[in-house]
């Protein structure tokens, strides 16, 4: 299972709009966003172009570590 580190999250809202936003990109399902460790994690239904979603993270105001 992917995993990747966020920067940038403060609160729940942030962690709702990052899970929101790694969901749409395609292939993503059951996305799981940790505030306390900066961290989301995710399934692949297919392969997953980890640059689409590194892309679709600073979409939404967020950086990846
Ligand atoms: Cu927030």
């Amino acid at each position: 299972m992917p995993t990747i580190n966020i920067r940038g999250m403060t609160c729940q809202h942030c962690v709702m709009l990052v899970e929101e936003t790694l969901g749409r990109v395609d292939g993503v399902t059951d996305v799981e966003v940790d505030l306390d460790s900066g961290t989301a994690t995710f399934s692949e239904e297919k392969p997953v172009d980890m640059e689409a979603v590194r892309q679709a993270v600073v979409d939404a105001g967020y950086r990846v570590a």
